[in-house]
């Protein structure tokens, strides 16, 4: 049975529970767009740190390296948020993991049985009981040694049900809903997002990402576990031990020996 009623989102909604100074003071709202990143990309302006692009229906959203993000009307979060940290470009991709666990702290808030089942695949990918119900994809432009802009992505399945899915995603895909039977509201979740993000993101600015790394120790689905690695073709299994400093993942290798991964071309399967 069909128990949520699809509608559009109200911006106005997101904008009472914010708790914000930057983040989300302007909301760009869409119906439809390819990617709301590659719309932060068009629409960057130095001054634009802290805007936020939600659209309803993404007909080109994509994941890391290329790959295809499912993002059907009415049914998730597919957002961008504009940044313009002074930091240097080889620190950015962190903010990955900066986002992520904004993600986990923002469900917490609005349920806490949910948030404490969210995990984190390290580095982007949002679990819930084992299947991926979202994922952030940082990017970034650089010139002059310096990160000119970075548009940071959030999708979120809220509402999406089985046939929301592509068949090949019906294994390993979820949404709120699916998890939990329960509706949410998208507007409450958003805020609460940007809500969390901005203390994480200055202290990112700061130069460090200690608390972030917290909560993503906190709430990662890999640490423990034994996974496996590919990278460029080359698959190796491995314990994860723990996330380092920068957020790299600390492994112990089939061999005994400890390696650091950094995230990048690195994939990860869990066994
Ligand atoms: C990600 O990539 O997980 C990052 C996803 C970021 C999406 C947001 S939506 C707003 C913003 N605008 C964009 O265009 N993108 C961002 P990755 O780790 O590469 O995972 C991609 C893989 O996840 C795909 O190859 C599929 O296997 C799977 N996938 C695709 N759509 C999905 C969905 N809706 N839910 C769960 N898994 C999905």
């Amino acid at each position: 049975m069909l128990r949520y009623h699809y509608r559009n989102l109200i911006p106005d909604k997101i904008t009472q529970d914010l708790r914000t100074k930057i983040l989300g003071r302007k909301i760009i709202y869409l119906d439809t767009v390819d990617s709301t990143n590659s719309e932060g990309r068009r629409r960057f302006t130095p001054e634009g740190e802290g805007i936020v692009i939600l659209s309803e229906q993404q007909t080109a959203g994509r994941g890391r390296l290329g790959r295809e993000w499912t993002s059907p009307r009415n049914k998730g979060i597919w957002m961008s948020i504009l940044l313009k940290p002074d930091q240097p470009p080889d620190r950015i991709p962190r903010l990955t993991m900066v986002g992520a666990a904004a993600v986990c702290l923002a469900l917490e808030i609005v349920e806490p049985s949910l948030g404490t089942k969210v995990q984190i695949k390290w580095p982007n990918d949002l679990l819930l009981g084992e299947k991926k119900v979202g994922g952030i994809l940082t990017e970034m432009q650089v010139s002059g040694g310096k990160a000119q802009s970075v548009v940071l992505g959030i999708g979120l399945n809220v509402s999406l049900e089985e046939d929301d899915f592509p068949s090949e995603l019906l294994m390993k895909a979820t949404s709120l809903y699916l998890g939990t039977g329960r509706a949410y509201d998208r507007e409450i979740i958003i805020a609460e997002i940007l809500n969390s993000f901005e203390p994480l993101y200055q202290e990112f600015s700061g130069g460090s990402i200690a608390k972030s790394l917290t909560i993503c120790r906190q709430r990662s689905a890999v640490i423990g576990r034994n996974v496996i690695l590919v990278n460029k073709g080359i698959v190796e299994e491995a314990e994860v031990l723990d996330l380092g400093p920068q957020g790299e993942l600390v492994v112990k290798l089939a061999k005994g020996d400890i390696a650091s991964v950094v995230s990048g071309e690195i994939s990860l399967r869990m066994l």
